[in-house]
């Protein structure tokens, strides 16, 4: 069999599956649907090939399933649109532009995530802590005398609905001056939890809070800042450690420094054993949460954000723009292409019902095209934040006025 016959016949057996009965029931609207779209070709110029054109059984059952599919595909062209470009901008705007007047993001009705950063020496229990709000093992967590993880990683889950987001951390402020490197990590912390996170969970070690751990929660308290401050809450790890005592009673014979932390802090705290399982893990999980939903109440629902932190929004949003304009080029030029094509095509041929069999065609890989450009407009911010560029971009941006957290 030759090339051209085995394409005639591949073509037929395309066509035949297309010409499938549809089952009416599984199809309420058919009669409306055959009424807006069917109907108004029967009146166009060419009635008077109407009943030829229902007469061939077939392919009025082929138009059928080829109308029904495209105005599925247009319904879905237009649901997106209505949030599509200058919807998108709007709305992410309003859901992540803070007052740059103000030192704290407002938040938002659509927005509804929960951003939480962990801080802390290296060793404290950051990873295991963020595995347990997130109820999966996510970030990697072991005991060594050398810091675990490398750089920062986002996870998410879900609480009452709303997206918890948790960046856990190296241990930043290890280190007297930031090296390069962590200044790369603070940055990275910041792209991921941008525009600012609603709470930063200060992680000690029940037990060891060692002069160093001491020294890095200074560190951690001065870089942030004093508008930092009613966004942090203190995990404290390791409360297996204290077998059966009670917290309250450990506190009254408990280290000074860690005494001030809790009076410093106004009792936002909460006490974590990692290695809990079952209930304890779900009651302990829903403490902290409740308690950060508490910092958000008395923010107004504000989450934190400094200039470094608008500069960083500011730079995202400017690189999600470019990235749908770019899409929305690629949208042009891909419908651009398909038009030349089946209209080079449609003019070559001599019957009109074939014509219009193409045009349907046509139409339905237009819309299709649409519907698939459209939704990377509308998730153009995740491409941004998952490429390595927007880190590089973003370092060069506060390269020069980088001085930390603290503003
Ligand atoms: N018994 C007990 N061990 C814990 C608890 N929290 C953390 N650990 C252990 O402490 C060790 C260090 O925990 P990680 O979660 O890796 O600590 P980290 O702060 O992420 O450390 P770096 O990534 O190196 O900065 C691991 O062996 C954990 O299992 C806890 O509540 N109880
Ligand atoms: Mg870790």
């Amino acid at each position: 069999m030759k090339v051209s016959e085995v394409q005639q016949l591949k073509q037929k057996r395309a066509q035949t599956a297309l010409w499938k009965k549809p089952d009416s029931s599984s199809n309420p609207s058919k009669q409306a649907l055959h009424h807006l779209l069917v109907q108004p070709c029967l009146q166009s110029k060419r009635r008077e090939q109407a009943p030829d054109f229902l007469g061939t059984r077939g392919y009025a059952r082929h138009r059928w399933f080829t109308i029904t599919k495209l105005a599925v595909c247009k319904e879905t062209v237009k649901k997106n649109q209505t949030t599509s470009y200058r919807g998108i901008q709007t709305t992410m705007a309003a859901q992540y532009l803070s007052d740059p007047r103000t030192s704290h993001g407002l938040a938002n009705s659509g927005d509804s995530q929960l951003r939480l950063v962990l801080v802390g020496k290296t060793g404290a229990g950051k990873s295991a802590t963020g595995n347990n709000i997130l109820r999966k093992k996510v970030f990697l967590s072991s005991f060594s005398a050398v810091s675990i993880t490398k750089h920062c990683e986002k996870g998410s889950s879900t609480w009452k609905g709303r997206e918890v987001v948790v960046v856990d951390t190296p241990g930043l402020f290890d280190t007297e001056a930031p090296d390069a490197e962590t200044v790369k990590e603070i940055t990275r912390c910041m792209v991921l939890t941008s525009p600012g996170p609603h709470a930063l969970l200060l992680v000690i070690p029940l037990g060891r809070y060692t002069p160093e751990g001491q020294k890095a929660t200074e560190k951690i308290l001065t870089m942030f800042g004093e508008s930092a401050r009613e966004h942090m809450i203190l995990l404290f790890t390791r409360k297996d450690d204290l077998d059966d005592m009670d917290f309250r009673d450990y506190l009254k014979q408990a280290p000074t420094a860690i005494q001030e932390l809790i009076h410093k802090f106004r009792g936002r705290y909460c006490v974590f054993n990692n290695k809990a399982t079952g209930a304890e893990q779900e009651d302990q999980r829903e403490q902290l949460l409740t308690l950060v939903q508490d910092v958000v109440d008395k923010c107004k629902g504000r989450y934190y954000t400094n200039s470094r932190y608008q500069k960083t929004e500011e730079e995202i949003q400017k690189q999600t723009q470019v990235l749908q304009e770019y899409y929305r080029a690629e949208l042009e030029r891909a419908k651009a292409q398909i038009k030349q094509e089946f209209e080079e095509e449609i003019r070559k041929l001599k019957d009109e019902l074939e014509q219009q069999k193409r045009k349907v065609e046509m139409e339905m890989q237009l819309a299709e095209r649409e519907a698939y450009w459209v939704s990377r407009q509308q998730t153009a911010r995740e491409d941004v934040l998952s490429q390595d560029k927007i880190l590089e971009i973003i370092l060069n941006v506060l390269r020069g006025f980088f001085s930390l957290f603290k503003d």
